[in-house]
């Protein structure tokens, strides 16, 4: 291990200085691994001994490399141990077969994943999607040098452990103690990995959001004081002062359960979303016990209720019933299929308590009819409901041939997790800067991305991240 970090070294793969990181950040040692192709002996090396970092337990079918650097160190491996490999293609092809994966196997096979450097894991989980999407197996990848900022973590939260051969902080001790970096630089990079643990992945430059006016994105704090309705000119300041532009889907089984969650990630959302009726301890003092969470932590309640009847019903569903949701909930959304008279009858229990109303006008699901005619409707009806209608559940605003209207009106999209991709019934998954950075939308609403991750509050602390700076990048 000390050779092969000593020849890294010498052969300029690791860098001490002052660079920029893809992530914006002023790193003090970089690090770039595709020279090593350059260096035959070397590239066995780190495809030999690489290998033999994995538990010997670890069981794999095939080896896919993450392109582009880990292509070579996979082939090395494949060729001397025998084991296929798969190729990811980066650019699906538009003809032939425009497969993501290409090589032989068999769906239920377990792949291995091998990569060269790992940050955020950014990477590991782009090439881990499409292998999963073909129906292979992806619970390990094996990396020649973990930056130790948040990859491990981030991994583990999508099911994959990371095996790592060598550690940043142990490279640069190695490095130490052979006399090739000084004490102060040692001290420098340690710094800056202690302060450092969660780096923000970057999944390409998000582009400029554009408005209708043809303008880069408007801030939230100018789109605050267009606000009609107070629930929705809250969200806006909520969002500025917290620096957050994350939802949580609080999707779990008990009412205890979310309220603990609230609890718990409230520090780190602008809004907490509900679906009361999937609680089976409900009880009525539900509403105020999440009140004074959200009061505590600074987030407004959103009750995912989904109205869909004519305004004579839903005045009563949203009054009362054992949910009471107009008491405590802040924000609700209607569909708009049975026509404007949902809206008024909402408005007129939800008005006169400052509450809020999202319009369904696009759905994240796969066949789903809230296109074309029907998504230009619940634009429509916001404007002529804009003291009440606060905005849209959206999925891409940008794409709206209307544009994104009204800049009062905040759209909030669901189908968020870190990669693209789906689950078995239908739910459509795009990554936080493809939502805010290129779709145009606002908030980001994430349930299992971040529910069902081994840590809840480290898991929602990188989508928040993640949003956030793609919203600050679509500003400028
Ligand atoms: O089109 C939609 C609208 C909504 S509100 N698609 C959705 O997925 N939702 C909701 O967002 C859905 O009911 C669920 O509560 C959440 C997404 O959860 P996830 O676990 O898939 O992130």
């Amino acid at each position: 291990m000390e050779s092969l970090i000593l020849k890294l070294h010498e052969i300029s793969a690791v860098k001490f200085g002052t660079f920029t990181l893809k992530s914006g950040i002023t790193s003090p040692i970089y690090i770039d691994l595709r020279l090593i192709v350059s260096y035959p002996s070397l590239l066995k090396l780190i495809s030999s001994t690489i290998i033999s970092t994995l538990p010997p337990t670890t069981a794999y079918d095939v080896i896919c490399g993450v392109p582009y650097t880990a292509l070579p160190i996979a082939t090395v491996i494949s060729t001397s141990s025998d084991v296929p490999m798969l190729m990811r293609r980066k650019e699906i092809k538009t003809y032939g077969t425009s497969k993501a994966i290409e090589g032989v196997f068999k769906s239920g096979d377990t792949c291995l994943i091998v990569e060269d450097l790992v940050t955020s894991g950014t990477s590991v989980l782009e090439t881990a999607a499409p292998l999963r999407e073909a129906g292979l197996r992806v619970n390990d990848v094996v990396v020649l040098i973990d930056r130790e900022q948040g990859g491990r973590e981030n991994l583990a939260a999508n099911g994959i452990q990371l095996h790592s051969m060598i550690k940043l902080s142990d490279m640069v001790k190695v490095l130490r103690e052979k006399g090739r970096v000084d004490e102060e630089t040692e001290r420098m990079v340690l710094k800056f990995l202690e302060k450092n643990k969660k780096v923000a992945p970057v999944n390409g430059a998000p582009t400029a959001v554009k408005t209708g006016s043809g303008k880069v994105r408007v801030s939230f704090g100018e789109r605050a004081e267009l606000a009609k309705n107070p629930s929705g000119k809250k969200l806006f300041e909520i969002m500025v002062k917290k620096e957050s532009n994350l939802c949580l889907s609080a999707d779990v089984n008990t009412a205890s359960e979310l309220l603990a969650l609230a609890d718990k990630v409230g520090p780190e959302i602008c809004m907490l979303k509900t679906h009361v009726d999937i609680l089976p301890d409900f009880t009525s003092d539900f509403g105020s016990k999440l009140r004074a969470i959200a009061d505590k932590h600074n987030f407004l309640i959103f009750e995912d209720r989904k109205f869909a009847d004519i305004g004579n019903t839903v005045t009563m569903q949203y009054e009362g019933g054992i949910f009471r949701i107009l008491e405590w909930a802040d924000i609700v959304n209607c569909h708009i299929i049975s026509g404007p008279g949902i809206v008024d009858g909402l408005k007129l229990k939800g008005l006169p308590h400052g509450r809020g109303l999202l319009l369904l006008a696009e759905m994240s699901s796969a066949g789903n009819f809230a296109k074309g005619d029907y998504t230009a409707a619940a634009a429509k009806i916001a404007e002529e409901h804009s003291d009440f209608v606060i905005g849209f559940i959206s999925v891409n605003p940008a794409s709206w041939p209307t544009g994104p209207t009204n800049l009062a009106f905040i759209h909030v999209t669901p189908g968020v997790q870190l990669v693209k991709g789906g689950d078995a019934l239908g739910q459509q998954y795009n990554t936080p800067t493809s939502v805010i950075g290129e779709r145009g939308s606002d908030i980001i609403i994430v349930g299992r991305g971040i529910i069902k991750a081994a840590n809840p509050v480290d898991a929602a602390r990188e989508y928040r991240a993640q949003g956030w700076n793609a919203y600050l990048a679509s500003c400028k």
